[in-house]
Order: C-alpha cells, then structure tokens, then sequence
C-alpha cells in the first residue's frame, strides 16, 4: 500500500556548511510536504565555493550497500533527484539506480551539477561532463545553469550573452540528448542586462517559457540545489511545468533579498530557514510568459 507522503531518493553530498546540497534540499523539500531520504554521494566539512578549504569524504565504495538495503526494504520512489556526486563512479551507479527504481510515474530529475560562471567547480573536467551527457538521457527533467548547459552542448566557453533564437536552440539541442523536459537557470537577458532568465522546454507539448528575475549583484552558493528542489517539489504537488519555475524562481529571489542586506561572507548561502514560511501560504503566479 502506498502512503499519502511522496517519496524523493536525494542523490548529493552531505556539505556540513553553507546550506547547499542535502543541507538545503532536506528543508525545502520537507517543508513542501515530502518525504526526503537522502543517498549521500559524499561528505564535505563545507561546500567547495568559497571557502579557504574543505574535508572530503568519498562515498562511492558504500554505495551499493545502501543501494542493496533499499532494495531488501523494498522502497518506492515517486521521485529520483541527483545532483553533486562525489566521484566519476557514481555516475553509472546513478544510472544503474535508475533504471533499478524507476516505475512507471517516478520523475526523475538529473540537476548536473558541475559548473559555474563559465568554470567548472573543484575536480569537475569534460570527461566528467561525457559521462552527464550519458546520464540526462534517462532524465524527465535537467535543470542545468547557464554555464552547464553549454557544456553539455559541447562548448569551450561559455558565452556572455545568448540571442532568443539561439536560446530556443540550446533548449532544443538538450532535449533532443533524451529529457522531456530542460530547464536551464541563470541565462543572461537578451532585454535587459541587469536581468537573467530562467527557460523551459517541455518536448512533448512542445513550448517554451520564460521566467525572468531581478538581478541582484550577489551569488550565493546553494541557491542552484533550492532553485531544482523548489521545481522538484511544486512539480510532485501538481503544478504546472511554467507555474513551477515561477514558484521556484519568487522563493530564491525572496531568499536573496532577505540575505542581500546582511553583512555576512556570500558562501555561507542565503538565509533560507528565515523564508521557509514560504510554502506555507499561498503565492500569486506572477511573471511567466511564453517564449
Ligand atoms: O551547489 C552545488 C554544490 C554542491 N555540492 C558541493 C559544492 C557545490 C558548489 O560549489 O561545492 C560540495
């Protein structure tokens, strides 16, 4: 027998600090009304942008010993997230877990977290970005940023601005690697250069959105793993694929504002348990438009 919570296998590293990753999806996704039960891919003292250092504890040798207890107990996902994993292994792993898992309504979402302001993150190179091509094929939805996204397009450099049509082409090009639906974050605005975008493309009803949001001159770590949870969760509840990355994008730029006037280093993250309150009443869709 099913029970009336949906169940969310959180593929991410455990960072002590920072509020990124599982410190940041836990939260969100709980306060949303699901259950989380996170498969940690590694754990860090603190995330690894930002700060002086960081301790690292790979977790891929215990892996298929938790996966192999989910299996005994028999769980049912409504759900399969992945983001940050802690080495190139565990991608098939990964993989492996999903096609194991999968059932005919669980939603597998693929954040491949990687990359950032046109530079990978700490240990990440292009084999590993071969093997995230690999991996978004068996993705319903990808929520790559700007950076990643033409990364798995397979470009050098990532440019600083994008045209409509070419935009449009990029949310073509990743849909075609194989998921339904591709979301990509942090696009810069054609319109406006104080501003950024985030698109959609859902390829079977075939359209495109567009959300845009108020550029704050700061960028905190973490807020990339809020922004897919948010997704995640207003998705599971029901939600429409524009209403979704509308909900997603208000709780970020709330979280931003409300950390932007703190004086306080940026890698701690945003100040998220202040806005949890947020899905806890109702919003107002506000600023969706198709593309
Ligand atoms: O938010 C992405 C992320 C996740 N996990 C770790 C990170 C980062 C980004 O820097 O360092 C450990």
């Amino acid at each position: 027998m099913q029970d009336s919570v949906k169940k969310v296998a959180a593929i991410h590293d455990l960072s002590g600090y920072g509020r990124g990753s599982l410190t940041a999806i836990i939260p969100i996704l709980s306060t949303m009304g699901l259950q989380v039960c996170p498969l940690p891919t590694a754990v860090l003292s603190n995330h690894t942008g930002g700060f002086q250092r960081f301790s690292y504890v790979d977790l891929t040798d215990s892996i298929p010993e938790f996966i192999q207890c989910w299996k005994e107990i028999g769980i049912d996902f409504d759900s399969i997230y992945s983001g940050y994993l802690g080495s190139k292994r565990q991608v098939d792993m990964v993989s492996n877990f999903i096609d194991d898992f999968r059932r005919k309504n669980t939603l597998v979402m693929v954040d491949p977290v990687m990359a950032d302001n046109g530079e990978f993150y700490t240990s990440f190179d292009w084999d590993y970005v071969q093997l995230m091509r690999n991996l978004i094929k068996k993705a319903d939805i990808i929520t790559p940023n700007f950076t990643e996204a033409s990364m798995l397009l397979g470009m050098e450099q990532t440019p600083s601005e994008i045209s409509v049509r070419e935009s449009k082409e990029w949310l073509y090009r990743l849909g075609e690697m194989g998921p339904e639906i591709t979301v990509i974050t942090s696009v810069p605005s054609v319109s406006d250069k104080s501003r950024t975008d985030v698109l959609a493309y859902s390829k079977t009803s075939n359209e495109l959105w567009k959300v845009d949001c108020q550029y704050i001159p700061a960028s905190y770590p973490g807020t990339g793993d809020a922004f897919s949870s948010v997704l995640l969760g207003s998705l599971l509840k029901g939600e429409s694929l524009p209403v979704a990355v509308d909900l997603a994008v208000q709780f970020i730029s709330q979280c931003i504002k409300a950390s932007f006037g703190f004086d306080y280093p940026k890698e701690y993250g945003v100040l998220l348990e202040k806005e949890l309150g947020f899905f806890s009443t109702h919003h107002i869709i506000s600023d969706y438009e198709k593309l």
